[in-house]
């Protein structure tokens, strides 16, 4: 495997690339750099080389679909290409093809944010958890659509993802105000709106995301706050089709506390899943829609043949 692409698997390790969207565009970029360098002689030889850089990306953070999803099909095509074409021919047209994909889900993460800005209505106080680009595209979005709100984001313990949201806002002019996790019941009190990203969409419209997400999802629920989380079609999780459950990702203790004192355990899930029936609606890049139609819509978006 290239050293570019072990390098980018680290950084989704460690967090320096985090968030769904940024995740499975950096495993794209990976996989255009393996096939621009590779020294593969002929196309079946890429392949085998392609699917080895793309199942130690998929390996980085096992609860990424969006990824798992850009990986399967970067595999499908190449493997169908293969009999076509030459190696030297296949490696480009497989980078314009994924430099194309790349674009395309640019344009269909505008339409989603126009989507979400017209949810926030003028003066609403906006709760958010965690780091989402998606969700910071949509209030960017808002603002320069001239909607009045702010936002509270939730820090996000261990890794205080909601400081990057925070600064990430503040620097975009937006009214900003960070709090502890544990604040998020007093906060969700004067919230008119949760709006969460989402990193996994099983078949039932369950959402996985951020730790902690689920939490919020009931506060809100006790508040009469609309709970809404934006998510592109392809974060759905094909294999909960079947009847599997998306793995939790289980990260190092040592990110909650890294010397604790003999008997104390630890655990550090990275994410949590809130039911359906929490949830108010998923903003996608086809429009805003129930959780109990996401299945069917990306079906047909990715598709999927049912
Ligand atoms: C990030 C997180 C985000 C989703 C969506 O977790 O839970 O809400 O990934 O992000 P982590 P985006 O920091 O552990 O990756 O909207 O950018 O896809």
């Amino acid at each position: 495997m290239q050293t570019r692409v072990r390098r980018i698997v680290s950084d989704i390790k460690a967090l320096r690339i985090q968030g769904a969207r940024n995740i499975a565009r950096s495993a794209i970029g990976a996989l255009i750099i393996e096939a621009k360098e590779s020294k593969a002689k002929t196309s079946d030889a890429l392949v085998r080389e392609m699917k080895l850089a793309g199942d130690t990306l998929a390996a980085s953070r096992p609860t990424e679909p969006m990824m798992r999803n850009a990986i399967e099909d970067a595999n499908r095509y190449l493997a169908g290409e293969a009999k076509k074409q030459d190696v030297k021919r296949l490696k480009t047209a497989f980078a314009a093809r994924e430099n194309a994909q790349l674009e395309r889900m640019v344009r269909e993460f505008e339409r989603l944010t126009e989507y979400g800005s017209g949810l926030i209505p003028d003066n609403a106080v906006v709760l958010t958890h965690c780091h989402s680009s998606t969700v910071t595209g949509i209030l960017k979005r808002a603002k320069i659509d001239g909607k009045r709100f702010s936002v509270v984001a939730c820090e996000t313990r261990p890794r205080w993802q909601g400081r990057i949201t925070a600064a990430e806002l503040a620097k975009a002019g937006i009214d900003v105000t960070l709090v502890v996790d544990g604040a998020a019941n007093m906060m969700m009190k004067k919230a008119d709106l949760c709006l969460v990203g989402a990193d996994s969409i099983t078949s039932k419209g369950d959402l996985i995301n951020k730790v902690g997400t689920s939490m919020i999802a009931h506060l809100a629920r006790m508040h009469d706050v609309s709970f809404f989380s934006a998510a592109e079609l392809s974060k759905f999780s094909r294999f909960t089709m079947y009847g599997e459950r998306e793995k939790i990702e289980e990260r190092d203790h040592a990110e909650v506390w890294d010397r604790p004192p003999r008997g104390v355990k630890i655990r550090n899930p990275a994410f949590d899943v809130t039911a359906s029936s929490y949830i108010s609606g998923y903003v996608t890049e086809m429009g805003v829609i129930p959780a109990q139609s996401f299945f069917n819509v990306a079906a047909q978006k990715l598709g999927i043949d049912i």
